[in-house]
């Protein structure tokens, strides 16, 4: 058997943290080879909660789940990490404003990219979920100076996903025959789900949406009006239909992101929020989404995709965004 690779979850005894749990346990995100460790990093108000959590996951008796440690110190958890998903975050409450968010999460993820600096493993892998999830992996980054920065992601592989699930109805095509979807930009209403090279069992998305609405004009109108706000603002949708944000679809996304981060995208291109590094004039060191490939464990933006007018107009009010959010916590000293 492989060695227990060890896995840092931040919030653990949270929604998504439970929904988590329990399917790394079982070698849905690392394989049916490899056996877990996991390390729960939680704050006072969820600690038993973590603890509970972690009763279920010894009753279940997973063959592959080798060890799980609860934990209310950053640098503790971190210790040896070869994954961190940092999913615990301080949800915007009642009056907050953006910089008070901005402040309180900086006070989460800097001293958490910190402590993944001074005791990760040397492969260590982020992915922030909790949000804004973009500015908080820009934050962690920032704190772990010797961590490459190709290592910082931040999860919209939920877009990616939503998108799918629209698309697949919209076409009358499984998910897991669409190729070529993009989600660019940021998690947030601003983000650009992108599907001009989208295929459907190898026949082009947009030629095909233009057939079953009645010609170009018409498949346009509808990405423009339906496809694309249902997909950006799919979060609330969710708390408006069930009382409640995303949580199982979220964990399941996570899952999806760090499998294919290690195993590879055999199957073509996905979408993940990584550290730019210039391509598509996404300024540097913004952490945005981009059409990516795994390649050998690791994300590389593809290539080489022309982008018209429309989509760049798109791309840029979401980038503009993230500069602004980075604006934001630079000057509230927490870069
Ligand atoms: P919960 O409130 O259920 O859980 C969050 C947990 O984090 C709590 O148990 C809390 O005690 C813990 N926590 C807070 N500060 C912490 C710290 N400094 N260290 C460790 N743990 C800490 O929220 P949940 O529904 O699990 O959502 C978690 C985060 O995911 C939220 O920020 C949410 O906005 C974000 N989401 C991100 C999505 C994405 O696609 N990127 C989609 C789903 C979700 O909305």
């Amino acid at each position: 058997a492989n060695r227990p690779v060890t896995i840092t979850i931040t919030g653990a005894g949270g929604q998504i943290g439970y929904a988590l749990l329990f399917r790394i346990a079982s070698g849905a995100m690392l394989g049916p080879e490899t056996p877990v460790r996991l390390n729960l990093l939680e704050i006072a108000q969820g600690l038993r909660s973590a603890e509970g959590a972690a009763l279920e996951l010894q009753d279940s008796a997973f063959p592959l789940l080798a060890h799980v440690e609860i934990y209310d110190d950053a640098t503790a958890a971190f210790d040896g990490a070869n994954h961190a998903l940092l999913v615990g975050a301080r949800p915007r409450g009642p009056g907050m404003e953006r910089g008070d968010l901005l402040t309180a999460n900086g006070g989460i993820f800097g001293p958490q990219g910190t402590a993944i600096n001074a005791g990760a493993a040397d492969d260590i892998r982020v992915v922030a979920v909790g949000n804004p999830a973009n500015t908080n992996a820009l934050i962690a980054a920032a704190h772990a100076p010797d961590v490459p920065r190709d290592r910082f992601t931040a999860l919209t592989r939920l877009d990616h996903n939503r998108a799918l699930g629209q698309l697949a109805v919209a076409v009358d095509a499984s998910v897991g025959d669409i190729r070529g979807l993009t989600i660019w930009g940021n998690h947030s209403a601003t983000q650009f789900p992108d599907i001009a090279y989208a295929t459907a069992a190898g026949e082009p998305v947009p030629e095909r949406l233009a057939a079953r609405l009645g010609g170009a004009d018409a498949a346009t109108r509808w990405l423009t009006d339906e496809f694309i706000p249902r997909v950006a603002k799919r979060g609330a949708e969710i708390i408006e239909v069930k009382g409640s944000s995303s949580v199982a679809s979220a964990a399941s996304a996570t899952i999806d992101h760090v499998r294919d981060w290690v195993g590879g995208t055999p199957d073509g291109w996905t979408s993940a929020a990584i550290v730019s590094d210039g391509s598509y004039g996404v300024p540097e060191g913004l952490v945005s989404s981009f059409p990516v490939e795994s390649v050998d464990g690791s994300w590389r933006v593809v290539q080489g995709l022309d982008v018209d007018d429309f989509a760049r107009g798109r791309i840029a009010a979401s980038v503009a965004e993230l500069e602004d959010e980075r604006e934001a916590v630079r000057s509230l000293g927490l870069l």
